[in-house]
């Protein structure tokens, strides 16, 4: 049995959160802690932990987080621009165990990332 995470609980709605999207394959909802204007998690609703492990079979799965990022950037005015991340593992300051991509916009965002 694959082990009970955070952002499977905002996926089954045992923990609230101001959802932004949500389909078949996937769950958007704003950061709790932004870090931008704009700040949304975008997250498949397969538990895959982190970057590293998405397989080719998740290829689609990962294009369609693609397309609801850029979907959601739309609908939220950020016509200027935005940046995705995704934190993989410690080095990457991941903290929660499920992938996740993050939408940040609203501001100019800096170069290199701390
Ligand atoms: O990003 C994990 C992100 O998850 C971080 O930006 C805070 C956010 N977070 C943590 N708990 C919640 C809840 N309950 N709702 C919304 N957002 C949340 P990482 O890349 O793992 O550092």
């Amino acid at each position: 049995m694959l082990a009970d995470n955070l952002f499977l609980k905002i996926i089954d709605k045992r923990i609230p959160a101001k959802i932004a999207h949500e389909d078949d394959l996937c769950l958007a909802f704003h950061d709790i802690m932004p870090q931008a204007p704009v700040h949304v998690l975008i997250i498949p609703k397969k538990v895959i932990r982190t970057h590293a492990d998405i397989a080719p079979e998740d290829q689609a799965l990962i294009g369609h987080l693609h397309l609801i990022a850029a979907k959601l950037a739309r609908e939220l005015g950020l016509v200027q621009g935005y940046r995705l991340v995704i934190n993989c593992d410690e080095h990457g300051g991941q903290t929660v165990p499920h992938l996740h991509m993050h939408l940040l916009g609203g501001r100019d965002m800096t170069w290199p990332p701390g």
